[in-house]
């Protein structure tokens, strides 16, 4: 027995569905492939078999006294890390939906099958499998208690400390993949434990009151780079993510553009990104200060487009220049009907408001040539450019007359 058959051999697939040849259908290709399996037609039996460790489960969405939705609760609520197979006869859209709401969950759904099997579900069945083998057991995987939890203590110090950096992700034009200008990623290095991602301080940093200093701390170290590379001859243009709280502080206006004085980068050069949630609650303060923020030539990009609350008159009515899809629908583009219509409607929404618009998330080539055929003009992602520190970020040279 080789390392994999041996690992598959302790791995344990639970099925779940009311038809027994179709149990028996992906029980059989379990097998073949080294794999425990059980199934069951209902779902007490179901909850009695389910274990934490399970290697993956298929699950049928429709079942005659319950549906798919309830069971996906279940496993959301038990903190399952199973890659997840949905299986239906639904049309393609309900599929979406439940695999949709089983992310929402936290579950990972590795693939969905359509009823009734044929050769290319067959295949799809081992090809989910044999990933499955590959991937690690979810228990050596890291669970969420033990990630580091920062309090505000620990974040204080480590602003204290410089331990709080800008990285530099580059957006390229979507045509020429030309570098066009930098986003502003804050990062903690902590000398013990590594880097530590926005996500874990950021919303911590808001509700203990150190977002003030936090965004302070970023800004000026961004803009302090930005100053080197202008004074190397380069022509750096950067966008900085403004938390909405700051969206009520009445100075900020007057306060960046000090700060931009300071450092000799002129406003037209930074953009400031908004994540569109913060653009619900008081907008016409918000507004008062987006206007002044405008007037001092600031840009103003509508962050995360599609995931808030805003309403179409809020876009209309505020002063942005930019417009950045959402990379969650830039994700689903291709396999989705729904996202690719958000794509295609957001992008030919914000050209007719007049704003720039920018795809985040572009991962493919795939992605990078649908969001450039639909006339998107700037593009953020992996396959251009990954987050980076301010010495492995490269400018092009500018043209001479610049
Ligand atoms: O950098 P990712 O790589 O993980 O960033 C996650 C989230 O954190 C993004 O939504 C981004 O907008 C936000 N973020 C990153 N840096 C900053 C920052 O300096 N200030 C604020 N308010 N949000 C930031
Ligand atoms: O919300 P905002 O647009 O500021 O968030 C940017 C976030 O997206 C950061 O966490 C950044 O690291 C991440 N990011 C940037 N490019 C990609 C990408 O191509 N794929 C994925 N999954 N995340 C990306
Ligand atoms: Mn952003």
């Amino acid at each position: 027995m080789n390392q994999a058959e041996a690992k598959a051999a302790q791995s344990a697939v639970l099925i779940l569905d009311d038809e027994r040849d179709m149990c028996e259908f992906v029980a059989d290709v379990g097998s073949d492939l080294g794999f425990k399996t059980h199934w069951c037609d209902n779902f007490e039996d179901f909850a009695c078999r389910y274990s934490i460790d399970l290697q993956g489960i298929f699950l049928d969405l429709a079942m005659p006294g319950m549906d798919g939705v309830e069971i996906i609760r279940f496993l959301g609520d038990n903190h399952s890390e199973a890659p997840l197979v949905l299986m239906s006869g639904y049309d393609s859209d309900v599929i979406d939906a439940a695999r949709r709401l089983a992310e929402t969950r936290g579950l990972k759904v590795a693939g969905v099958l359509h009823k009734p099997f044929m050769l290319a579900e067959l295949s799809a069945i081992y090809k989910i499998l044999a990933e499955v083998r590959r991937s690690p057991r979810p228990s050596a995987v890291e669970r969420p208690k033990d990630i580091y939890r920062p309090d505000a203590q620990a974040l204080s110090n480590a602003l204290d400390e410089g331990h709080v950096v800008p990285y530099f992700q580059a957006k390229f034009c979507a045509s020429t993949r030309q570098v066009k200008g930098a986003e502003v990623l804050a990062r903690w290095i902590d000398p013990e434990r590594g880097l530590i991602g926005p996500d874990r301080f950021i919303p911590m940093a808001e509700q203990d009151g150190l977002i003030e200093r936090l965004t302070d701390t970023v800004i000026r170290k961004s803009l302090a780079q930005c100053r080197l590379w202008r004074r190397l001859g380069f022509a750096p243009r950067v966008a900085l993510n403004l938390s909405p709280l700051l969206l009520r502080w009445l100075d900020l206006p007057d306060a960046l553009l000090d700060m931009a004085r300071e450092y000799e980068v002129p406003p037209e050069q930074i953009m400031l990104e908004i994540t569109e949630t913060a653009l619900v609650g008081d907008f016409s303060a918000s507004l008062d200060i987006l206007t002044r923020l405008r007037m001092r030539r600031f840009g103003l990009s509508v962050d995360d487009f599609g995931t808030g609350y805003s309403s179409l008159k809020q876009l209309q009515q505020g002063p942005f220049t930019e417009l950045k899809v959402d990379q969650s629908f830039i994700a689903k583009a291709l396999t989705e009907e729904g996202a690719r219509a958000i794509v295609e409607s957001s992008i030919a929404l914000g050209h007719r408001l007049g704003l720039k618009v920018v795809a985040e998330g572009i991962e493919t080539e795939e992605q990078l040539e649908l969001v450039r055929s639909l006339g998107c003009e700037e593009v953020q992602g992996y396959l251009l450019g990954r987050p980076c520190a301010a010495e492995g970020f490269t400018w092009p040279q500018p043209l001479p007359h610049q």
